[in-house]
């Protein structure tokens, strides 16, 4: 079959960034007083949400606004426009630390020669911390703290402080999912498959070390391999056979000679992913019509725990296999992150996760025309998803 394109290298990191810099206004609307600079209000009863009133929430620079070239597209259609309801002009809109994290992340891997060394990630992670802080990106706490730590003490015993965050639980923050898909891309032509539950969980242990954050590390960069495999082939897979190649890889994670002594110690943290798998099944076999806005916070959940989002990301995918009714798009990436907007709660980041997967599948090309110029650093990422393309398909051609 196929290999994975530049396209879809692309796609996937750019979908991290259209579904996090879109996403983020959903959520600071509840932290409406801290973010000054956002204006406006759209409804908060979610189940009554249209697309119409989707457009308003966006940051807004008044100072220096711009008249687009006469006859210019602002954006493809009504949804997400560019420009507010009132007719200012918007800045682009800006990313937030699930971004920051994953640009980072990805540099690293591009980077680095084959021994990665994840004293050198942390260094990375939290110099860009310090670079972001005037920038207000919205990190976690337990993961501000831990990257003030690494710098504090220079370094040393990296992996040592995120086991006593939370009570010595370590994090389940979704952080863990939210910056994966660099590695699905990396591990991608590794001929140990493997290799992606490595560079997971080490790299996930630096900030999370519960299981149940571990594990959600794990779902993301397998549920991003998978996109990548299946939006290559010519033959595309139902919802349902995706949900099922994936499962399948999922539980081998855990059975399988070759990873299972590495899982053993976060093995507690497998079940709940299990559990979101079957509900995910029996909403994608119900139909549409088995599922609403409510029953997926409910049963998969928009929080920012990774088993209350990571899971939601996937279906949110999935689930825009066929038409949705409240969506109006036929473009299978916009309906995505539409319905993961859709759901409020933490919805930069099961934006972000949902446009890595759906991304990572339909590839660059089919975003619709101006949601990735639209975002900050939209340059910059895709820049770097073909340095990582480059590196890990020994090509110099696109
Ligand atoms: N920080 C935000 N959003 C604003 C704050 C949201 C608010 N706290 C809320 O509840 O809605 N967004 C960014 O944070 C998320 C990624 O977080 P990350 O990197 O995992 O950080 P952290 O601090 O480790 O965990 C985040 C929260 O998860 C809960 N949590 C983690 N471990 C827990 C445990 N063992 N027991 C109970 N709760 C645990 C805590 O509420 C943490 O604050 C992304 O959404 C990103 O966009
Ligand atoms: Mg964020
Ligand atoms: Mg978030
Ligand atoms: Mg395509």
């Amino acid at each position: 079959s196929l290999l994975p394109s530049l396209n879809q290298w692309q796609g996937c990191l750019a979908g991290v960034l259209v579904g996090d810099c879109l996403g983020f206004p959903y959520e600071v609307i509840r932290f409406k007083k801290m973010f000054p600079h956002t204006i406006e209000f759209i409804e908060d009863d979610l189940e009554k949400i249209k697309i119409r009133q989707m457009i308003p929430y966006v940051r807004r620079v008044k100072k220096t606004p711009t008249k687009p070239a006469k006859g210019a597209r602002v954006t493809s259609t009504p949804t997400l426009a560019t420009t507010s309801g009132s007719g200012e002009t918007c800045s682009e809109r800006q990313y937030t630390d699930d971004t920051s994290m994953t640009i980072t992340f990805a540099k690293f891997l591009t980077e680095s020669n084959d021994s990665l060394d994840y004293v050198d990630l942390a260094r990375s992670f939290s110099a860009e911390f310090i670079v972001d802080v005037p920038k207000s990106r919205g990190y976690g706490p337990g993961v501000k703290k831990l990257l003030t730590k690494f710098d504090e003490v220079n370094f040393k015993n990296v992996f040592q402080y995120a086991t006593e965050t939370f009570k010595g639980q370590g994090s389940m923050g979704n952080g863990s999912g939210m910056r994966i898909s660099p590695v699905a891309l990396y591990t991608l032509n590794d001929p140990d498959r493997f290799r992606l539950v490595d560079i997971t969980i080490d790299s996930c242990r630096l900030t999370h070390t519960h299981p149940e954050g571990i594990f959600g590390g794990i779902f993301q960069a397998l549920a991003v391999r998978q996109a990548l495999l299946f939006g290559a082939k010519k033959d595309k897979p139902s919802a349902i056979e995706f949900l099922d190649a994936f499962e399948t890889e999922f539980k081998s994670v855990l059975s399988s000679k070759a990873t299972s002594k590495r899982v053993a110690a976060y093995q507690s943290g497998y079940q709940i992913y299990q559990d979101k798998i079957d509900v995910i099944k029996k909403f994608l076999k119900g139909g549409p019509s088995s599922w609403s806005l409510q029953k997926i916070k409910e049963e998969l959940g928009n929080k920012v725990v990774s088993s209350k989002s990571i899971p939601t990301a996937l279906f949110c995918f999935l689930a825009s296999f066929q038409e949705i009714d409240f969506i109006h798009t036929d473009n299978h990436f916009q309906r995505a992150i539409t319905l993961a907007f859709a759901l409020g709660g933490d919805t930069d980041t099961i934006g972000g996760m949902t446009g890595a997967i759906c991304g990572a599948y339909v590839g660059l090309d089919d975003f619709p025309e101006n949601f990735v110029q639209s975002c900050e650093a939209s340059g910059k990422i895709l820049n770097v998803a073909e340095q990582l393309y480059r590196k890990c398909n020994n090509s110099t051609e696109v």
